[in-house]
């Protein structure tokens, strides 16, 4: 019998999904994972873990785990395919990608992730190495999702910043340097449920237990807003007045930081006459947030210092969500919780090591300024919208279905999907984005498992690997970290090696430096002066050093900006409370306020017929979006798709607790559980998103189920936003209880 050995490596996307970068200790056996546990030598978790992680061992060796390449062998959604070797999936792919090209131009296939996993990088790589500038989060509605928020930040302060948990420190909260925030303002997120965007939720527990007050902004209650000093429970998707009417209490009441408003930011006065328009009582009367509750929470927000601010993902689901984050940026600004311990700290990629590009500068870096300017000519959305062409590489997301469905412009007639359950879970419109996607002639779809979207859309299905499965590395914020390889399951490759190899294809000569995938790595790798072998070495992370990548007060040591002056990295060198760069794009410069397109105000006859407003997708720690319902010990916790029905309002709609109703809108239903909770308020409902049931048939019609349990089938689009960033309607739309009759169960 061989002996169990452990190695550390890190967790990043595939077996727990997740864009956290937690350490992990891996017991193999035999060439076997048989055991994971959290690593408690590793800054970003201590030690923890979520459920997801521990069940690892289930879903990596899962019987209907994809373990070989496959060729779809029946018509498109019969459900048959045929397993085949790498070479002969490698050599489909290039001939029909290549024949698409030939007829059509390279711009004429897209390529298609979901969320920052693991897969910025392989797939930018295959889709600029291919020719393509139409790489896109597609059916992200708005491409609502952090990018938002980052492009505002960008925008707004030339940086991006998150809470400062004392994470850029390897001695974490014993270092002297940090300090504990002393009320932490967490707007739209429930950190226990899960690690967003390089953030572990966890670490806003550490800070409640070492004295942290809370304030949650949530229309629901949580475990944070049940712990909360306050708790302002507004309206969905009226996060923009509630930020406004806040501004209105700090800058009114003179609660800012004079100096550091005078110093470092750009357009007060400006700011302070916009906010004039939303005085406390109009915003309680947007927000249904009680007056004196906005007060009380911009007066304890104001006098904490250090206070930070927390988000999440239903800023970027506000109709004008650049706007609403820069409101935010706002709060955080004037009141100088900027760049300092234990306030909102300026994040950048460790040793500015890029995996992936991150602004439209980083993908000048990585790809040079020609190839950039030549894509952007044919990029989706980049005419249309100023801010999606300059901020980071990506094609519209809502623009690109509407082209794949009419062909105008130029014909859509290829997707790469790789890391996306378009159909399962990141679309809105789900149902248009399947009459769209059936129109292709060739699709390949990279995967684990199959699901709604191989099953109606894959002519091939390449097998990707788990984390301890692959060799990778994770610049994304700090430390630098590499992911290591221990164990092979199948035939599986990893995202990096499969792009690596058909990137390869499409241009040998523009890759002819690289034989090797950790070659490639090693080049990324070169600003932070160390090679993967050496990270590995060291134990598999290093933290930066004092300079640009680390903080604190960077504005005033001159490490923010290119000239090495004091001050931001913006053309005034300043925080743009009247943001220049929005102007130029077209945008409001200054921060306002937008309705809902579906809402009791702005669409009072479509709210008599659907009175309920829907809030959908609330994470938990047992599902990663649509992954992981195969997994017996995640699923047994929670085995149906419910909806949480206030019992006032399942009063109104004659439902009890766990009878099966319909939530319903014009645009269709969809099958729903009823849970009996007040989590929710009256005249609201929540429901969780990326349900597909694995144990049903597969092929078409039943897709698994889809068309049954898929919310997103009623979640409308397009975005609605003017930036082309936001405005994806999965928190605000309309719907319906509807009663089960005669034979539906
Ligand atoms: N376990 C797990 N972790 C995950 C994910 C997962 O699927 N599973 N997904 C990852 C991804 S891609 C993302 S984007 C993040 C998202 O995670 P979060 O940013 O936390 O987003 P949500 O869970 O959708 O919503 C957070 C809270 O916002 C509240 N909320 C709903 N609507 C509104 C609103 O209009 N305004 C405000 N202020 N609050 C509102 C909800 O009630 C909820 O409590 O999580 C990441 N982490
Ligand atoms: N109604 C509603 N819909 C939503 C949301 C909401 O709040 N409400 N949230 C939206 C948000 S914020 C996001 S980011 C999207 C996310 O949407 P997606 O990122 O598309 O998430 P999933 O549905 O989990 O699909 C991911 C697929 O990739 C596979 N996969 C996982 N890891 C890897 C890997 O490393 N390599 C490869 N090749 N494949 C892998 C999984 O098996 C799964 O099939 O969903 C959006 N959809
Ligand atoms: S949710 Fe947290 S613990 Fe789980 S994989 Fe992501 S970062 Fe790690
Ligand atoms: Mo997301």
């Amino acid at each position: 019998m061989e002996k169990v050995e452990v190695f550390p490596t890190v967790a990043w996307s595939a077996g727990p999904g997740c864009h956290g970068g937690c350490g992990q200790k891996l017991y193999v056996k035999d060439g076997q994972l048989i055991k994971i546990e959290g690593n408690e030598d590793h800054p970003f978790n201590q030690g923890r873990s979520c459920p997801r992680v521990l069940a690892l061992t289930q879903y990596m060796y899962h019987p209907d785990r994809i373990t070989q390449p496959l060729k779809r062998v029946g018509e498109r959604g019969e459900g048959k395919f045929e397993p085949i070797s790498w070479d002969e999936a490698y050599d489909i792919c290039e001939q029909r990608m290549n024949a698409i090209k030939e007829e059509y131009g390279a711009e004429a296939v897209i390529f298609a992730q979901g969320t920052g996993r693991d897969i910025g990088g392989p797939i930018s790589f295959l889709t600029y190495s291919f020719g393509s500038p139409n790489w896109v989060q597609l059916g992200l509605s708005g491409q609502s999702c952090y990018t938002p928020r980052l492009g505002s930040m960008k925008a707004v302060m030339g940086d991006f910043a998150v809470t400062d948990c004392s994470q850029y420190s390897e001695k974490r909260y014993n270092d002297p340097e940090w300090k504990v925030p002393e009320t932490i303002l967490v707007w739209g997120q429930n950190p226990p449920n899960g690690c967003p965007d390089a953030f572990m939720g966890h670490w806003i527990v550490d800070c409640m237990k070492l004295g942290s007050k809370i304030i949650s902004v949530d229309p629901c209650h949580t475990w944070i807003t049940t712990r909360a000093a306050q708790h302002l429970q507004l309206r969905p998707g009226t996060g923009g007045a509630l930020a406004l009417g806040m501004l209105n209490v700090i800058i009114n009441e003179d609660l800012y930081d004079k100096t550091f408003v005078e110093n470092y930011t750009y357009g007060f006065e400006e700011l302070k006459a916009r906010v004039q328009e939303y005085p406390v009582d109009k915003v309680a009367a947007i927000t249904d947030v009680p007056a004196q509750s906005i007060v009380a929470a911009a007066r304890l927000y104001a006098n904490s210092k250090p206070g930070a601010l927390h988000w999440g993902v239903p800023v970027d689901m506000e109709p004008e969500a650049t706007s609403v984050a820069h409101a935010l940026i706002c709060l955080w600004s004037i009141t100088g919780n900027i760049d300092i311990p234990g306030g909102n700290v300026i994040a950048r990629p460790a040793y500015g090591v890029t995996a992936y590009p991150w602004s439209t500068e980083e993908l000048v870096k990585l790809y040079g300024k020609d190839l950039v300017t030549q894509l952007n000519k044919k990029r989706i959305g980049a005419d249309t919208y100023p801010m999606v062409k300059n901020f980071r590489g990506w094609a519209h997301p809502d623009m690109c279905i509407d082209q794949i469905d009419t062909g105008e412009p130029y014909p859509i007639k290829g997707a790469w999907i790789q890391t996306a359950n378009v159909l399962g879970g990141q679309a809105a419109r789900a149902r248009f984005h399947y009459d769209a996607l059936k129109k292709l002639d060739f699709v390949v779809v990279v995967d684990l498992f199959h699901n709604p979207t191989t099953m109606a859309l894959a002519d091939v299905v390449l097998p990707a690997a788990t984390f301890p499965e692959k060799n990778s590395f994770r610049a994304w914020w700090a430390p630098l970290q590499i992911i290591k390889k221990h164990v092979q399951v199948g035939e599986c490759k990893t995202d990096w090696e499969i792009n690596f190899e058909m990137a390869k294809r499409f241009n040998p000569e523009g890759l002819k430096q690289w034989d090797t995938v950790i070659d490639l790595f090693n080049e990324r790798l070169a600003p932070s002066g160390h090679t993967f072998d050496d990270i590995s070495e060291k134990g598999g992370w290093v933290m930066p050093g004092e300079g640009p990548f680390k903080p604190y007060n960077r504005h005033e040591k001159g490490y923010l900006r290119a000239d090495g002056k004091a001050g931001f990295n913006t053309e005034t060198g300043k925080v743009e409370l009247y943001c220049k760069q929005f102007e130029e794009w077209g945008l409001d410069p200054l921060p306002r306020y937008v309705e809902p397109p579906q809402s009791p105000i702005s669409t009072p006859e479509l709210y008599e017929k659907y009175p309920l407003i829907m809030i959908t997708g609330s994470r938990t720690q047992l599902f990663f979006h649509s992954e992981h319902r195969m997994i017996p010990w995640l699923r047994e916790k929670e085995k149906d798709p419910f909806v949480e029905v206030h019992p006032e309002t399942a009063k109104q709609f004659n439902v009890y607790d766990g009878e099966w109703v319909y939530l319903k809108n014009d645009m269709g239903r969809v099958k729903r559980k009823v849970k009996l909770t007040r989590r929710v308020k009256p005249g609201q409902i929540q429901t969780r998103h990326g349900w597909w049931l694995p144990e049903l048939k597969g092929s078409e019609p039943e897709l698994f189920g889809l068309w049954d349990y898929q919310i997103n089938t009623i979640i409308p689009g397009p975005q609605c936003s003017s930036s082309g960033f936001g405005g994806g309607q999965y928190k605000t739309t309309l719907a319906t209880i509807e009663k089960m009759t005669g034979g539906d169960s």
